[in-house]
Order: structure tokens, then sequence, then C-alpha cells
């Protein structure tokens, strides 16, 4: 199904799902309605995944998991070709402003609430406003290159590129590209690596030399190191970076894991999001507690206590398998 959303057969509802989409885009990046921005987004990849167009209302009516208020909204859009509720979040000068604000990376919802409340409308004045998160200043800064999509082949060009520098500096690392491009996606919104090294220690330290390499060589020109804990098992950096060849910044994550934790960040690491939200739940109906870096058991019921001892999982089948849900390829995970 996912093949369908990565654009290699092309939507058959785009009169309905650029209005959904918008409508959520808004919800979740301006008005920071997480709960309103998911129904429109369910609906709207729903949507996306049918062979055929909608025409008329009787076209919909065995889709599942559309509720009343979604199949008004569809029902307005396929009578009068809009959606009032869009036309109106458009036309409100402070929606559009905060979205613009919003566009920028490092700025959610909340900071670009504070920074039209002290006067900002643009972000080419951002670069006055004071209390900007490091983050901020850097998706100011490459402002226009981060706002667009990469495509495939350039992440297939940046994960040989890292995957080379990498195997000089530590034999036998492995590093891959998860996210959106994992998923099969054509056009990714930054790429995400995902590093371990089978040997079950030589990941640590692995961070620092790597992105000490990579800046030299000029691929990272920006980013900012997470705080590493040895507890979490997880060293992180974000940041931008230019592949040899090609004209624009990137946002690049990576991320490295033991050995022991890598399916659990494989799986959560490539998504999406969603069916990270799914798999959570059912693994708490197991008795579970999942996250990126392993599979818990827990005592004293879905709130209570849990083992800080990871069940393992030496892939991604077995943790599928665990929690109890059917194995999905990575290409049908556009959930
Ligand atoms: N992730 C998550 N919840 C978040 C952020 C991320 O579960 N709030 C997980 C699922 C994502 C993965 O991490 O698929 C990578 O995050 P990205 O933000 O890079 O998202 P994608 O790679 O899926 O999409 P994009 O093409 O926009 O980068
Ligand atoms: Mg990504
Ligand atoms: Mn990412």
């Amino acid at each position: 199904m996912g093949r369908h959303i990565s654009g290699i057969i092309p939507c058959m509802n785009k009169h309905l799902t650029d209005i959904l989409r918008e409508m959520w885009e808004i919800y979740e990046s301006v008005l920071g309605d997480d709960w309103r921005a998911l129904t429109f987004r369910k609906a709207a990849i729903q949507l996306e995944k049918l062979p055929y167009k909608i025409l008329s209302m009787e076209d919909i009516k065995h889709i599942s998991g559309i509720g009343k208020s979604m199949v008004a909204n569809i029902k307005e859009i396929l009578c009068t070709g809009k959606l009032q509720k869009l036309e109106c979040l458009k036309a409100d000068a402070k929606v559009s402003t905060l979205r613009h604000l919003a566009s920028v990376w490092g700025i959610g919802p909340k900071l670009a609430l504070k920074l039209y409340q002290e006067g900002h409308r643009s972000v080419s004045d951002l670069v006055k406003a004071s209390g900007l998160s490091q983050m901020a200043h850097i998706g100011l800064k490459y402002y226009d290159d981060l706002t667009l999509r990469i495509p495939r082949d350039e992440v297939t060009a940046a994960e040989k590129y890292v995957q080379n520098e990498g195997e000089t500096l530590c034999p036998g690392i492995c590093i891959s590209v998860a996210g959106s491009y994992r998923r099969g996606n054509l056009t990714c919104g930054d790429i995400d690596f995902l590093i371990t090294h089978p040997d079950g220690h030589s990941h640590q330290g692995f961070l620092a030399k790597l992105v000490e390499r990579l800046q030299s060589t000029g691929f990272i020109t920006e980013g900012l190191h997470g705080t590493y804990q040895a507890s979490k098992k997880v060293d992180t950096y974000m940041g931008v970076g230019r592949v040899p060849g090609y004209q624009h910044y990137r946002r690049i994550d990576i991320k490295v894991y033991s050995k022991e934790a890598y399916a659990f960040a494989l799986v959560y690491f490539t998504g999406n999001d969603v069916l990270n939200r799914k798999m959570r739940y059912a693994a708490q109906r197991q008795g579970f507690k999942l996250n990126d870096q392993g599979l818990y058991l827990r005592y004293g019921g879905k709130k209570g206590l849990s083992c800080t001892e990871s069940i393992p999982c030496e892939n991604e089948r077995e943790l599928f398998r665990k929690i109890g849900l059917s194995f999905l390829e990575p290409c049908d995970r556009n959930l």
C-alpha cells in the first residue's frame, strides 16, 4: 500500500487530498492541535491509497476509519471544490503569518506564537529576534534550502558517502538511512542515518569521530550534539550538510545505537510515526512498554513500573511478532 504514497502509483484523489493535507499541516504545525491534525492526516492517507477516483459519496461508503465530520468535509469538497474551514484559516492573517514563521526548522507552534506576540511577522526579520534556539538559527541560515524536499537519488549518494567515510574510520561499522527513505518514498524531508556496530562495542564514541570527519570533509556544515547518556544507549546528532556534487544543504539526523538496541531503533527510526504509535499500543496490550531502545516487561498493570532490562530482539520481524502484529515491509509502513 505504501507504494501509492511514495508516488510510484499516482494519487487518484488529489482533488480531495490536497485540501485535507493542507488542513493537517495547519493543525499540526500552526495551531498545535495534534488530535485534529491526525484526523485529517488519516483521511488524506486513506484516500491516497485508493486505486480509483472518488466522484460521489457512494465511493467512500466502504472506507473504514473516516468519521462523520470527515465525511461531511469530503462531501463539501466534492460539491463545491473547496472546504470553507480551510478558506477561513487561509484568509486569517494571523494563521498565515504563524504558518510562515513555523516553516523554519526549529520553530514549532509555541515558538511561532511567542514570536508573533513579540511582533515578528516575517522569516526575514527573525534575524533580529532574541531567544531563538540554536536549531532555529540554523533553520534560518539555511531556510531556502531546508524547505525543499530531497530526491531519493541524492539520499542514496549521501548514504554511500557516509558509509565510505565511516568504514575508513571504523571497519565493520553498519551505516544506513532509515526514515521516509527506507519506506521507499520518492522524496524525503531529511536524511536519517542510523548506525551500529555488530561487534557490540565499537559503536561507542563513534559518533563524535564521524562528525569530526564529516565536518573536515565539508559534508557537515552545522549541527548540534545530543547529550549522551550511557544509560540511554543512544548517541544523537542533528545538523545540516551537503552531499558532494549536489547543490542544496539538507537536514541530517544521525543516531548511533548499541547492537542490542538496533532492531528497536531501526523500527522506530523507519517509522512512520503513526505506525510507531500503533506499535506502542500493541506492546501495551501485551503488557510491555516499547521505545526506540527496547521492549520492557511491565509489572503492576498498564501504568506500572517496567523492567530496566529489555527483552532481546534480533531483528524487526521478531519485534513485530513479540507484540502480536504481522510484519510490514518498510514500503508498507506509510500509515
Ligand atoms: N519519529 C516518531 N515521532 C516523532 C518523530 C520521529 O515516531 N515525533 C520517528 C518516525 C519517523 C522517524 O522517526 O518516521 C524519522 O523522523 P523524520 O521526522 O525524519 O520523519 P520521516 O523520515 O518519516 O519523514 P521526512 O521525509 O519528513 O523526514
Ligand atoms: Mg526523515
Ligand atoms: Mn529525521
